[in-house]
């Protein structure tokens, strides 16, 4: 009898993504778990020592300040509200390599190492060099991820992007002439939707963005502690102008991604 039923049908379901055969799969789902938990705690519940450094309007910018064998590694804990534009809209321009260098203002030079998923990239970043120390380079996976919104279960989704550096043997850190960065940066985005009234269509008036952005820098060799946290007290605020404001500009004429 056994023989007319036909072929055997597998019964182990296939994986969910291809990624997760990848030898760094392991590693990007502990970071992003770990890393998205600790965006989503408020400045108070992420324990004591967190500074303002910078304000600007709805935008704030809390640092720790931290050494790590004599360098400066500040935690950095960024928070934004951007009205008119999704998070699904804020993660997708953050993570495509093609707006790159729309945005991102300290960067010299930017190759993707290795496709792992759609949602997966291996990134090798030059950056501008910062006098008097020694041009920087980063070397790290990035993963872009949709996560269910627990809190309310019929709103938008919330997104990440998570970077994280790696190491790849066939580029080994500092044999050239840059020095290699650590870092470890997470941005989370939540979409809050406030409809019209008058049952109107829903337009990006009634949208806003709760943006998170958690950074630890390591600068991987010798820079002096007062230049680069001058350097960051900059960047880090300007960045974060400049690349919403993209989004905004970008965005502004096209159908709502939510
Ligand atoms: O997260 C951001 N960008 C992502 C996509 O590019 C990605 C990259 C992160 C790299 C962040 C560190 C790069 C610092 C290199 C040197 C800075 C040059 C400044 C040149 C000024 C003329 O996750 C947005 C990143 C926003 C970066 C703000 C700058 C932070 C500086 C931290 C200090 C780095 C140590 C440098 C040691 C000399």
């Amino acid at each position: 009898d056994r023989l007319k039923t036909g072929p055997v049908v597998p019964v182990t379901p296939p994986p969910t993504s291809p990624a997760s055969q990848h030898r760094l799969w392991p590693e990007i789902e502990n970071v992003v778990k770990s890393q998205v938990n600790m965006a989503k705690m408020g400045i108070g519940e992420c324990g004591a020592g967190w500074q303002l450094f910078a304000e600007d309007g709805e935008m704030k910018m809390y640092r720790r300040e931290e050494e790590v064998d004599g360098m400066v590694c500040d935690p950095l804990k960024a928070v934004h509200v951007v009205k008119g534009i999704s998070g699904h809209e804020v993660c997708h321009y953050f993570f495509n390599p093609q707006y790159r260098y729309d945005w991102e203002s300290t960067l010299e030079h930017m190759t993707v190492l290795e496709t792992i998923s759609e949602d997966t990239l291996v990134f090798l970043q030059t950056h501008k060099r910062i006098w008097p120390a020694s041009q920087r380079e980063g070397l790290f996976w990035s993963h872009i991820r949709k996560l269910p919104n627990e809190k309310d279960r019929d709103g938008p989704d919330i997104w990440t992007v998570v970077n994280n550096s790696t190491e790849y043997s066939e580029h080994p850190a500092n044999n050239g002439k840059c020095v290699r960065i650590f870092l470890t940066v997470c941005l989370l985005c939540q979409t809050t939707v406030d409809p019209p009234k008058d049952g109107t269509t829903l337009t990006r008036d009634n949208l806003s963005c709760k943006i998170t952005y958690c950074s630890v820098v390591n600068p991987g060799g010798w820079a002096p502690a007062s230049v680069l946290r001058a350097v960051y007290k900059r960047e880090y605020p300007k960045f974060l102008k400049r690349f919403t404001a993209y989004v905004k500009n970008q965005t502004k004429n096209k159908p709502i991604m939510f």
